[in-house]
């Protein structure tokens, strides 16, 4: 899964600011539960597009979410149980 490998990656080490940005851009545009997720709460001039800055803080808050154990990382399984969190609750 390309997509939570990019996200590991992001999470587990520093990478210069636009790296990030565009690994959550990737997040977002690859997964339309966590774009409604995005464009609800993180879309601030609601014009519904995802930016790269409204990226870059909807991923830091899904990552904080979905790292339930809080080593920093988010697994396979901590990204598919966030993902039915959402799902379920928005
Ligand atoms: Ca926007
Ligand atoms: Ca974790």
């Amino acid at each position: 899964m390309l997509l939570l490998t990019v996200a590991t990656a992001a999470a587990a080490q520093p990478t210069p600011a636009s790296l990030q940005t565009s690994a959550a851009m990737e997040l977002f545009e690859r997964d339309w539960v966590l774009m409604n997720w995005a464009l609800k709460f993180y879309d601030r001039n609601r014009d519904i597009l995802i930016e790269p800055d409204e990226a870059a803080a909807a991923a830091d808050a899904f990552r904080r979410m979905a790292d339930a154990n809080g080593d920093g990382r988010v697994t396979t399984e901590e990204y598919r149980a966030a993902r039915a969190f959402i799902l379920a609750r928005y």
